[in-house]
């Protein structure tokens, strides 16, 4: 038996339609809810090392996972490199190495980023930049912080950006929550 004259059956049907076509509505129209929430913090953590904050005991925490991914950085067509050994031994953490860091760096390729956090986290790309310190100050948002050239004004001022991961475009910028092995290219034309 049904309401009104519809069928049980109609009535789940229409149902299961109308979920459907409310899911299908929020990935649309509210994408971001889908999208993992960056861990910030992640840029602080430090491994075996000093920090400079009295109050965490961070260098006593395991590594509980360590993933890979790599990036490579071009400005006006030529390959920015990055400093072997970025995050380690630095400011904040002596002796020890930023949850998030650099080894060896590629000056003709993709270097691989270190990311050794003691649980699942969302690091963001923005991370690696804040270690690096090549973060200026917000622009457009505040995530929009790159500052590639270390001058203190954001370079959403000073030039047009894209990303590309995986072969794909990404709008996702300094958010970006990373996964082993990602391929992250980041493009700077200089307006
Ligand atoms: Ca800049």
């Amino acid at each position: 038996m049904g309401l009104g004259g519809y069928s049980t059956e109609k009535l789940l049907m229409g149902g299961a339609a109308l979920v459907t076509f409310a899911f299908f509505f929020v990935a649309i129209v509210y994408p971001s809810i889908f999208t993992p929430k960056p861990d910030w913090g992640a840029a602080d953590g430090c491994i075996g090392g000093q920090t400079d904050h009295a109050d965490t005991d961070d260098s006593d925490i395991g590594v509980a996972r360590h993933y890979h991914p790599r990036i490579q950085i071009t400005i006006d067509g030529n390959q920015l490199p990055i400093p072997p050994n970025t995050g380690i031994d630095q400011l904040g953490c002596r002796g020890g190495m930023r949850w998030v860091h650099i080894h060896s760096a590629s000056d003709s390729g993709f270097t691989t980023i270190h990311i050794e956090t003691p649980d699942r986290m969302n690091v963001p790309l923005g991370a690696f930049f804040q270690v690096w310190d090549r973060e200026g100050t917000p622009s457009l948002t505040e995530d929009r912080k790159f500052d590639i050239n270390g001058n203190g004004v954001s370079d959403w001022e000073e030039y047009d950006i894209s990303m590309i991961v995986n072969g794909k475009e990404n709008k996702q910028f300094e958010s970006f929550v990373m996964e082993d092995l990602d391929m992250i290219e980041l493009l700077f034309t200089s307006k």
